[in-house]
């Protein structure tokens, strides 16, 4: 009998895909690197964000993480153990410029010249995040982070110059920003992610998320301008989506108000960065909802806007139903599971004290004291109503027959298949899509159930089929595929209580220990693509 490779029966053809397709894995500075004050290296929003009372959830912070900034050399080695010839990775602004501004910390380039350095002994390519959502500290408390306009996007650029000035000679995949939406509306609206405000969610993410895309284009303007020619690398951005199904439903009017539902969460989430950077100029329908909400940009902004992508860097990991919100409906993600992403609720329940937990407490914030009630659930008890899910007002849902992982994501192979067809049919980006992350967590509580990690290669074989029938049978172009992560790490607002990785780390000793995905992903690696195995 023949099977594919961690697949169920009866779908025995190979799948393999375009030669040069682009296999690899990812991570992220803050995430794994630890060694937060070595270096020279100054303190991030998340080194303070992740020191304030009550913000992680097992209450631990990346001060060590993965210990990276001492571990790379064998971390590299085991990338090359599995034929691994793509990593993504990110680097630290605060070991680059410690305050976020001024001359290069030389001993930050160091850190990094020696990991490229051993990546390119390996073979392997790096992809460089320039920015994975930690700002300089200083940045953030002098001149209001990513609220500040031209200061925060010139003093970006400027680092942007240092990490081509001093990397791009080894570096010839660039990424502007990982994921605008998550530092918009998980850092400025839910606050959930640092800086962790949650006052102003009906302004703030729309100013922020302006910001980071004029910071984006500027960037891709001076790359383009002083650097592409004789460095010859590309440069993109990396947008996370989820997909959105219209909620089944047997009324035609409403199942055609769902459809809209769907195609409007689309927009206010995907459409509202790649329609700038594609067509230069946020969603018509996002205009009209918001009104003078939304930043207008300049006919000079449009156009440095507008091709402003050498490639479209997707970051996807689940799917929800879309339902047009009805007034007074709950918006957002409803779960009745209490691993739901977040909840925003009405105001009365929001307000019940039964979600609350304790009195409230005192806990230092990067702003100061601020009182903050601890909460059942995961959201905050102080998020604001009025803001972008509400501007959005769509319900997202699961159904139930969808399986679901450790974070509470649903398992949904063919959404990363419809998603990558909405992509291609209304931006056809130039360079192609790259899938810079998508992945699985799992419980994995000793490094004898990591080993046998099946769920996760089961949602990776799910996901790279549905990529595969993307590409062959729908006309996608997509070029890459990074599955996060290469190494378990600090997972944000969870901290350790999350595991991506296709490596298993125990947090006691450090050590690294292969899991069964890390193998079966090096058979894809090495088959360009899923395989029939004998069974
Ligand atoms: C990425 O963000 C980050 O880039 C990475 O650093 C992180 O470790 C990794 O993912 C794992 O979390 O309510 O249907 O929208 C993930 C972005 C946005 C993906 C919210 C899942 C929630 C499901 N996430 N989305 S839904």
């Amino acid at each position: 009998m023949v099977r594919e490779i961690g697949g169920a029966c009866g779908e025995p053809k190979a799948r393999r895909f375009p030669a040069g397709f682009a296999w690899g894995s990812a991570t992220s500075a803050y995430q794994v690197e630890g060694g937060w004050t070595e270096g020279g290296k100054g303190r991030s929003i998340w080194d303070s964000f992740a020191h304030t009372a009550g913000k992680i959830a097992d209450g631990s912070d990346g001060d060590m993480a993965d210990d990276q900034y001492h571990r790379f050399a064998e971390d590299v080695r085991l990338m090359a153990k599995m034929g691994l010839r793509h990593y993504r990775m990110s680097i630290a602004w605060t070991r680059i410029q410690p305050t976020g501004t001024g001359p290069a910390n030389l001993e930050g380039v160091a850190f990094y010249n020696r990991v490229l350095d051993c990546l390119q002994e390996a073979g392997i390519e790096p992809w460089v995040t320039i920015y994975h959502w930690d700002l300089p500290l200083a940045l953030q408390v002098e001149r209001d982070g990513w609220l500040g306009g031209e200061y925060v996007i010139n003093a970006y650029v400027e680092y942007a110059r240092l990490c081509f000035h001093h990397f791009g000679d080894r570096v010839k995949r660039w990424i502007t920003f990982n994921e605008p939406w998550c530092v918009s509306v998980v850092g400025f609206g839910t606050g959930e992610h640092a800086p962790g405000r949650n006052w102003q969610p009906q302004r703030e993410p729309y100013i922020v998320a302006h910001n980071l895309l004029l910071a984006h284009a500027k960037a891709v303007k001076l790359y383009r301008e002083q650097y592409k020619s004789w460095q010859e690398g590309i440069i993109g951005i990396t947008m996370n989506s989820d997909w959105r199904e219209p909620l089944p439903e047997d009324n035609p009017s409403r199942y055609m108000r769902n459809c809209e539902a769907a195609e409007r969460t689309r927009q206010f989430f995907l459409g509202w960065f790649a329609d700038p950077v594609y067509f230069g100029d946020y969603p018509q329908l996002m205009k009209v909802r918001l009104g003078d909400r939304l930043p207008a940009f300049t006919p000079v902004e449009k156009a440095m806007l507008k091709g402003s992508a050498d490639f479209f860097g997707l970051n996807h990991y689940t799917t929800t139903y879309a339902a047009d919100a009805l007034p007074g409906m709950a918006v957002g993600f409803v779960s009745t599971e209490s691993k739901a992403d977040w909840v925003l609720v009405s105001d009365e329940e929001d307000d019940a004290p039964s979600s609350r937990d304790t009195d409230p407490v005192e806990v230092q914030s990067i702003y100061g004291w601020e009182k903050v009630h601890r909460h059942k659930k995961k959201t905050p008890s102080n998020v604001a109503l009025g803001g972008w899910f509400t501007d959005c007002g769509t319900q997202w849902t699961c159904d139930k027959e969808w399986s679901m992982n450790d974070m509470g994501w649903a398992v949904v192979p063919w959404g990363l298949r419809k998603q990558l067809a909405w992509i291609q049919d209304r931006y056809s980006p130039p360079g192609g899509i790259i899938v810079t992350e998508n992945g699985c967590a799992c419980k994995e509580d000793d490094a004898a159930s990591a080993k046998c990690d099946n769920q996760r290669v089961a949602y990776l074989h799910g996901y790279i089929s549905e990529m595969h029938k993307a590409i062959v049978e729908d006309g996608v172009d997509c070029r890459g595929y990074f599955v996060w992560a290469f190494i378990d790490n600090f997972e944000w607002a969870l901290g350790y209580s999350k595991r991506f990785g296709l490596h298993w780390v125990d947090y006691n000793t450090l050590e690294r220990v292969p899991k069964e995905s890390s193998k079966w992903y090096a058979k894809v690696i090495a088959a360009n693509g899923l395989v029939p195995v004998d069974g």
